[in-house]
């Protein structure tokens, strides 16, 4: 099967602790190449334009504000099934439920803050790469 590609974000609680090399290290040891990769201190805008889809659920406001309470690392993630095999090593998004072995399982502190973003489709991955990167910052 072909090498495709994801968007993943190392979230401000994972910068703030210094855990940017470990989280790397297991999206690595997953099978996943860092094709792109900057740090970043996203804007309130950008963070709004992120989570849009969660725009009316309770917790976006606290979210826009985590996202934006420190630097965070945005890369883009290339591998055979890229998408699944971030997720899979993401591990679930409450981290009291995340499977031993995943990151979230690993760093998370809680259920919004929990170390990593990754798209959930092909589709969503290209328009979150898109986002934050310009085609001559990806190189393959
Ligand atoms: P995902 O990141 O595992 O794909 P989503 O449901 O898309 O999970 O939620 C996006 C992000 O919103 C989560 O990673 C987390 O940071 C935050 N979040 C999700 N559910 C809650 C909640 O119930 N309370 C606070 N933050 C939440």
């Amino acid at each position: 099967m072909a090498a495709t590609r994801t968007f993943s974000i190392i979230k401000p609680d994972a910068t703030r602790r210094n855990l940017t090399g470990a989280v790397t290290k297991m999206l690595e040891d997953a099978g996943l190449r860092v094709v792109a990769s900057k740090r970043i201190r996203m804007t309130e805008d950008q963070a709004k334009k992120f989570y849009e889809v969660h725009a009316e659920r309770p917790f976006y406001g606290e979210l826009v504000d985590f996202m934006t309470s420190g630097p965070v690392v945005v890369q883009v993630l290339e591998g055979e099934d890229a998408v699944k095999r971030n997720r899979d090593v993401m591990g679930a998004t409450n981290p009291a439920d995340a499977e031993e072995g995943t990151i979230r399982k690993a760093f998370a502190e809680s259920i919004e803050a929990n170390s990593v973003h990754g798209s959930d489709s092909d589709e969503n991955a290209a328009t979150e790469i898109a986002f934050f990167f310009s085609d001559d910052e990806i190189v393959g």
